[in-house]
């Protein structure tokens, strides 16, 4: 009997041997399972490397770590990303963007009217469903699912090219605030793009994963995501080594494109006032848009910037002047030097506006914001410097930003990946608690 245990024992061992060596010894395998964040302005797919213990986000054939969330329809393909976007300028109607903003929701016929006016490409109602009208050979609808399954299938490729072996399985993130019903609509999305979707998480909570909070002492983690257009505030309190959602605030109207608009607004002015006419024509305010969103990214890391914009100024709403008529206006240049303290001063009430979901969560958690242990910042408008500044003075201590701030999200849903995915030697391989009950207190 005792013998028989022991023999029993020798052989488990063995195993725990065997597997330890080959860990030690065989060449890493490769990650099967990917994780994949798919943002309503960016995404992206990165993989956990068990043999190094390290993240990597795959990058596209031209090196870049996101890609545009935005899918063109054309008479002979459907593009995703980049493509899409460089034909949008085109073709704004046969380019769907923000589709995950549609996602898996019910519509009052009204809301979605009102959603539908703020695009180029039109929004139908499908029974309280959004859908996609596009033009190519012939008009058809394509749900948002679909819209996203192009962009998940598009990252699916990416990984398969460069960890050179078929992929089929993936982990996920979704806006905490997404129900039952969205995380659903997520997960057929991927279906469509041949994936089978292992496990969903919540966005706040990869991006504490990405600092490896899950293995942290620590108890209340803040999670402030400010993208292009929404600021999502997030409590997670960690009980046991799982993360909970204590509760969710946020801006659905706020973000990195209304700064860049008090930054247009300031230039329009200034060309009204130097050339006495302000700019109108589209391709003026398209340019203007362009230089402002340059300039505000420098702002990041320069003290000033100077832009030049050159204009036509047309006043006649950009008909071209008839065979033999007046000439067109000669263009004109637009020259001005922006400092990061006019940015800070023509978006100062913006900023402040931050500061309202924080207070929310906080309450609505019962707790200081001195029990506060980390505070996570996630979305590239996190790293203006003034947003950043707001955040640390308001809690009295750094906000954790040595992750990019727009590849955080990833970086957790790659972890979680990794831990899911990996078979040796015994994974725990929850890390969140779902929360059913709780709902997003928004500020607009
Ligand atoms: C659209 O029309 C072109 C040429 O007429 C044809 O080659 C192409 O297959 C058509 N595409 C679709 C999606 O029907
Ligand atoms: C429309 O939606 C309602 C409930 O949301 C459902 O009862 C009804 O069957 C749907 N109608 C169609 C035509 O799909
Ligand atoms: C979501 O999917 C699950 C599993 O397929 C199903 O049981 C559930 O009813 C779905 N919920 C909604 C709201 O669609
Ligand atoms: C912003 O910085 C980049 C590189 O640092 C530079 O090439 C570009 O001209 C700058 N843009 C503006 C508007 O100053
Ligand atoms: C300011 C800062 O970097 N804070 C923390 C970020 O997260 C790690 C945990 O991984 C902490 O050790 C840092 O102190």
């Amino acid at each position: 009997m005792s013998g028989e245990m022991s023999m029993i024992g020798s052989v488990i061992l063995a195993l725990f041997l065997a597997g330890y060596l080959g860990q030690q010894y065989l060449p890493p395998p490769v990650p099967k399972v990917i994780g994949l964040d798919l943002g309503t302005t960016f995404c992206s797919v990165g993989v956990f490397h068990a043999g190094s213990g390290e993240v990597e986000v795959i990058a596209d054939e031209e090196g870049r770590l996101s890609i545009p969330s935005a899918v063109s329809f054309t008479a002979t393909a459907v593009l995703a990303g980049h493509e899409a976007v460089d034909l949008a300028d085109g073709d704004p109607q046969n380019t769907v963007y923000d589709a995950k903003r549609f996602i898996g929701k019910v519509f009052e016929p009204e809301v979605l009217e009102q959603e539908s006016a703020r695009y180029p490409f039109k929004v139908i109602n499908n029974n309280g469903s959004a859908e996609f009208l596009v033009f190519s050979n012939r008009s058809f609808s394509v749900s948002p699912e679909f819209v996203g399954s192009r962009l998940l299938l598009k990252m699916r490729k990416m990984a398969e090219r460069r960890l050179g072996v078929p992929i089929h399985r993936a982990v996920i993130s979704v806006p905490a605030e997404f129900d039952e019903r969205q995380r659903n609509y997520t997960v057929r999305a991927a279906e469509l793009a041949g994936l089978e979707i292992l496990r969903v998480i919540n966005e706040p909570t990869a991006a504490a994963m990405a600092y490896g909070l899950h293995k942290a002492d620590v108890l209340n983690v803040l999670v402030v995501d400010l993208g292009g257009g929404t600021l999502d505030v997030s409590l997670l309190n960690k009980q046991g080594g799982m993360f909970l959602t204590r509760a969710m605030a946020g801006n659905n109207k706020l973000g990195g494109q209304d700064f860049s608009q008090r930054l247009l607004q300031y230039a329009t002015e200034r060309a009204r006032q130097e050339f006495g006419i302000a700019p109108t024509l589209k391709e003026d305010i398209h340019r203007l848009r362009q230089v402002v969103e340059a300039a505000k990214l420098n702002l990041t890391l320069q003290a000033s910037v100077a832009i030049k914009v050159p204009l036509r100024l047309h006043d006649d709403d950009g008909a071209e002047p008839p065979e033999g008529g007046a000439p067109a206006p000669a263009p004109v240049q637009l020259e001005a030097v922006i400092t990061r303290e006019l940015f800070e001063q023509l978006n100062e009430d913006l900023f402040q506006k931050i500061l309202a979901p924080i207070e929310t969560v906080l309450a609505e958690g019962h707790l200081d914001k001195r029990d506060v242990d980390e505070i996570v910042l996630v979305g590239g408008s996190t790293r203006i410097p003034r947003i950043r500044t707001l955040i640390s003075e308001y809690f009295g201590k750094e906000p954790n930003t040595s992750v990019d701030p727009d590849l955080a999200v990833v970086t957790g849903v790659a972890i979680q990946a990794g831990i899911v995915g990996g078979s040796w030697p015994l994974q725990v391989s929850a890390i969140e608690i779902p929360n059913r009950h709780l709902r997003k207190t928004n500020f607009n």
